[in-house]
């Protein structure tokens, strides 16, 4: 039988707005001489992303995982910090490269996301802050979360990398904790190439991060911190602006490709569409994952599907398997803490993610779906 997908249908293949739009702005850019270091497009960059978002600052970086790290420095935070392993290893390594411990949590089984209860009983001396991940968009319980930080005195921040453009009942995602992380990078729903944003409500906290993103600098000629290099470039921005016009269209698509594998997958015994978010944020959310469980009945195992779907080049992600505890450092450093992440373990050996995007259509997934069902 002929291979069903001639060019690979990959995970993350990026959606790209109007590239018109795109030109104007790097000839502008071209036309000023100004590439990087807060130019014209940065600005506004953020000041578009800060209403967007609904928040009083937004920072925009090279990349969501030095946003984290810039973060995480800005807030002081040290010690450990608590957050989960079913996540991009980026988190973890955000908090690891700068000596900071992470302590892998276990979820709630129907957020997905951290399960405060769980943060609680995790909490030692060394303990600085929580860093919550909206995993596949899907919003943690954040009120549940803030309650545990303020009652042990930490901090809590969000890795929000999902999420662009998300609410949690109702109201966007952005503005909860002391800051909100986003990534831009290519494979997200809403890219700049490479990139990433800090938003946040906390004056204070933004100077140390402009300062730390920028090598410390005030002025020209005076550093007030230690710093690093976390500046977006005008060519980053210039994208991020044009896909900023296709936004809804983005949105759109994704959320009519995710009823389509619905609608498909509810006719397969043994595969479930996981729930991207509430009832109430359906129609804001960016579906950027279609995440699919493979249950026990059905008949290949998850495994066994993704090699079946590989061969047909539609090529299925397993994210985040096998769970940041699972890889290096971590697993070296931590080797028995899998035993208490039930829920993690357990999700993580049934999950695949399928394609979608500007790229899927519902014929893609139509035909997809009539290969799936000629294996059960
Ligand atoms: N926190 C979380 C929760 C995250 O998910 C991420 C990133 C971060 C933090 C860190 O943010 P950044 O520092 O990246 O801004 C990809 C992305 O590289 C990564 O950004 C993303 N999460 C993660 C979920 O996915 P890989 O290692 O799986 O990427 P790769 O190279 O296998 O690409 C994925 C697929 O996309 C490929 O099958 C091909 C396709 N692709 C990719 C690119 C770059 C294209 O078709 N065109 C392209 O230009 O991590």
């Amino acid at each position: 039988m002929s291979i069903e997908f001639k060019t690979p249908l990959h995970v993350g293949t990026p959606n790209i707005g109007d590239r018109t739009l795109f030109l104007e702005y790097v000839d502008q850019m071209f036309d000023r001489r100004w590439l990087t270091n807060h130019g014209e497009l940065v600005a506004e960059f953020e000041n578009q992303l800060k209403d967007y978002l609904g928040v009083r600052h937004c920072v925009v970086m090279c990349s969501g995982t030095i946003a984290l790290e810039i973060a995480t420095r800005a807030m002081g935070l040290t010690g450990e910090v608590i957050l989960p392993a079913l996540t991009f290893v980026a988190t973890a390594h955000a908090l690891q490269w700068q000596g900071i411990t992470p302590v892998f949590c276990d979820i709630d089984p129907e957020t997905l996301c951290l399960n405060p209860a769980e943060v609680e009983q995790l909490i030692s001396p060394r303990t600085t802050g929580i860093l919550g991940v909206h995993v596949y968009g899907r919003g943690c319980d954040v009120h549940g979360l803030q309650a545990v930080a303020d009652a042990h005195q930490i901090q809590l921040l969000f890795d929000a990398a999902h999420a662009f453009g998300n609410t949690l009942n109702g109201k966007k995602i952005g503005g909860f904790g002391e800051c909100e992380v986003f990534s831009f990078h290519a494979t997200k729903f809403f890219n700049s190439f490479e990139g990433g944003v800090v938003a946040t409500n906390n004056d204070a906290l933004v100077e140390k991060i402009r300062l730390m993103q920028n090598f410390g600098f005030s002025s020209w000629d005076r550093v007030d911190h230690i710093g690093t290099n976390g500046k977006m470039t005008e060519v980053c921005a210039a994208m991020g602006l044009a896909n900023f016009q296709s936004v809804d269209k983005f949105r759109a698509i994704n959320q009519r490709n995710r009823d389509r594998y619905a609608q498909r997958i509810e006719t397969i015994p043994g595969l479930r569409l996981v729930e991207h978010c509430a009832v109430e944020d359906r129609s804001a959310a960016n579906a950027q994952y279609v995440v699919v469980e493979v249950l026990e009945d059905y008949p290949l195992s998850r495994d066994e599907l993704m090699e079946r779907l590989h061969a047909e080049n539609i090529l299925v992600r397993r994210y985040f398997w096998p769970g940041c505890h699972r890889m290096e450092p971590y697993k070296t450093l931590h080797p028995h803490v899998g035993s208490r992440l039930p829920f993690t373990e357990d999700i993580l050996e049934r999950i695949l993610l399928f394609p979608t995007g500007e790229a899927i259509s519902m014929p893609i997934i139509d035909r997809i779906f009539a290969r799936v069902k000629q294996w059960i």
